[in-house]
């Protein structure tokens, strides 16, 4: 009697234990990635792996997802090269700033449109000729105030016909965020890049449901984006039930919070990894206050360039064939201007 009396509370506290471990467990991280995909991308979790011809250019693509249930409000990046084999080129580094609908992701961003535009660490020459290892840093999507209406943020779901939103390979949603174009500029290394997380650090900001124009409160101007759009399937900024049409079930969900408010979240409390675990050792996670422009311990590269050699002339041997289709057509020239010469 006394065992299955202790078997029962071992039981019961064991899952009074699972109920706080599930409590307490910590909202995955924010995650981002680069492909050369900027329409179908693979998630987070497949290595990225580019094979380019010296001499060509290419671009990279940066993906996102914020935390579940929360946008990502202010974005700071760097993006390193650990050998001198690509050369990012100034002018092309892109915030993807558009949501869609007259939306914006951001109030400000930095990249090359801005003043001053963020421009890469090496020229091209000392990336070739002096070995340097090119970096950019501080590429930048951010919101300053607090109650900005229609600054959408990076996160959640991606809403009706959002611009640069997708589902990636792995089901989830992805964020396009950023590109960059690059030289390769060595033929036969590889050279490894790493994502880090610029000196601004970054915020998340709780999603909260009903605020439709998503500046942080459910309130009147919400209502307003339901009535607007009501019984819209292309309008969906308001399809809080994400069934696809912005109907009464949107209503519901803005009378139930109404008055409800967004928690801005400080630097520390957002957690980051960056690419996929290639090696298996399990991938480093950052915290965004304290791990700022450093590349962690066991971090696997986020994207692995490999420059092949170019296809020259002079390596170029003519196949027999073409050798062949040659011959007659030198044939065909010397009939032809023996012709010319004998009818003058
Ligand atoms: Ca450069
Ligand atoms: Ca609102
Ligand atoms: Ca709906
Ligand atoms: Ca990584």
């Amino acid at each position: 009697m006394r065992n299955s009396r202790s078997v029962f509370v071992l039981a019961l506290s064991l899952s009074a234990c699972l109920v706080l471990l599930l409590r307490i467990a910590p909202a995955a991280p924010a995650h981002f990635w680069i492909t050369d995909d900027n329409v179908t991308p693979d998630g987070p979790d497949t290595v990225t792996s580019i094979s380019i011809e010296e001499g060509q250019v290419g671009t990279l693509y940066v993906w996102a997802r914020a935390e579940t249930n929360k946008k990502l409000r202010n974005i700071s990046l760097n993006l390193v090269a650990m050998q001198a084999g690509v050369d990012f080129i100034d002018g092309s580094f892109t915030m993807h700033n558009d949501a869609g609908g007259g939306r914006q992701r951001y109030e400000y961003t930095s990249d090359s449109s801005s003043s001053p535009a963020v421009d890469s660490e090496e020229s091209l020459f000392d990336v070739r000729f002096n070995s340097q290892t090119d970096a950019i840093e501080a590429l930048q999507g951010f919101s300053i105030s607090a109650a900005a209406a229609s600054i959408r943020g990076v996160g959640g779901v991606c809403v009706g016909a959002e611009t640069g939103c997708v589902t990636a390979s792995d089901g989830h949603p992805a964020w396009l965020i950023a590109s960059v174009d690059y030289n390769a500029v060595i033929g036969g290394p590889v050279t490894d890049l790493h994502l880090q997380i610029g000196d601004n650090g970054m915020n998340h900001e709780s999603l909260v449901p009903g605020d439709y124009d998503y500046n942080g409160v459910v309130d009147m101007d919400d209502f307003t984006e339901v009535e607007n759009s009501f019984g819209s399937t292309t309008d969906l900024w308001a399809d809080g039930n994400d069934n696809g049409i912005v109907d009464a079930a949107d209503f519901t969900i803005w009378q139930d919070n109404l008055g409800s408010v967004s928690e801005f979240e400080v630097s520390s409390l957002t957690s980051v990894v960056f690419g996929a675990d290639s090696s298996n050792d399990g991938e480093p996670t950052y915290n965004a206050a304290s791990d700022q422009e450093v590349t962690l311990l066991t971090d696997d590269p986020d994207a692995t360039i490999t420059i092949t050699a170019p296809l020259s002339a002079l390596d170029t041997v003519p196949e027999p064939s073409t050798l062949g289709l040659l011959s007659v057509a030198l044939l065909c020239l010397g009939n032809l201007s023996g012709r010319v010469r004998s009818s003058s």
